[in-house]
């Protein structure tokens, strides 16, 4: 049994994701951002950061949401989330969960969370520049899809894919979304009709880019 402690569309998605795609059994533990409940003195004792996602695992909290994915698809390794230990694709899945949330996780934490930067709203050149790391590993992806998807590791869907969905859900609202790219958009309507995305939508009560 896993307790996923989350907040609705944040970083915990993934998580949420992959929790549904193993049909593993799992309680969730909504931390109530509105109360400021991920800097309470209880939550902290299971997550120092103040941030969603922890998972228990055994009654062990952990956090970063990429090492929860790689954590659960090692543990589940019939689900293949996951290609086989040292086969080559396993080699390119460590690549892209490593590319995800290192150019797309960090500048999109400092895009939502200027007071990281240290001001209350970003200066122009530091928004610019948080844009342009954005949307250059767009298109980065969007290259690599058109010439080797429809998933990031070719004919198989696999783990990598349900953190690049979090990450595409994540850029709706900007000035240019994943989804302005031509094969990101056929990867976002792919990955938009897996079961496990429409009842994670259900249960977090998400409706913006929900189809
Ligand atoms: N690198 C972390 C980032 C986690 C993160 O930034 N979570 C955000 C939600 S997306 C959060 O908990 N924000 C609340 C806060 O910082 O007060 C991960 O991927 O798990």
């Amino acid at each position: 049994m896993y307790t996923l402690y989350y907040s609705p569309g944040t970083a915990s998605m993934v998580v949420h994701l992959a929790l549904l795609e193993i049909g593993a059994p799992h309680r969730l533990e909504r931390v109530d951002f509105s109360r400021d409940s991920q800097r309470g003195a209880e939550y902290l004792r299971l997550n120092p950061r103040g941030q969603v996602p922890t998972l228990l695992i055994d009654g062990k909290p952990y956090f970063e949401s990429a090492a929860l994915l790689m954590i659960l698809a090692e543990r589940h390794p019939e689900a293949r989330l996951a290609p086989p230990l040292g086969s080559p694709l396993r080699a390119d899945w460590y690549q892209w969960i490593a590319f995800f949330t290192n150019a797309l996780g960090s500048a999109f934490r400092c895009w939502f969370y200027p007071p990281d930067l240290g001001s209350d709203e970003h200066p122009p050149f530091v928004r610019e520049a948080l844009r342009r790391k954005i949307e250059d590993a767009w298109s980065l992806v969007d290259a690599h899809l058109a010439a080797h998807g429809p998933y990031m590791l070719g004919v198989e869907f696999s783990g990598v894919d349900l953190l690049a969905l979090m990450y595409m859900r994540w850029s709706r609202n900007m000035p240019r979304p994943a989804t302005a790219w031509p094969a990101l958009k056929k990867y976002a309507d792919l990955m938009r009709a897996r079961p496990s995305w429409r009842r994670m939508c259900e249960i977090e009560g998400l409706t913006e880019w929900a189809a």
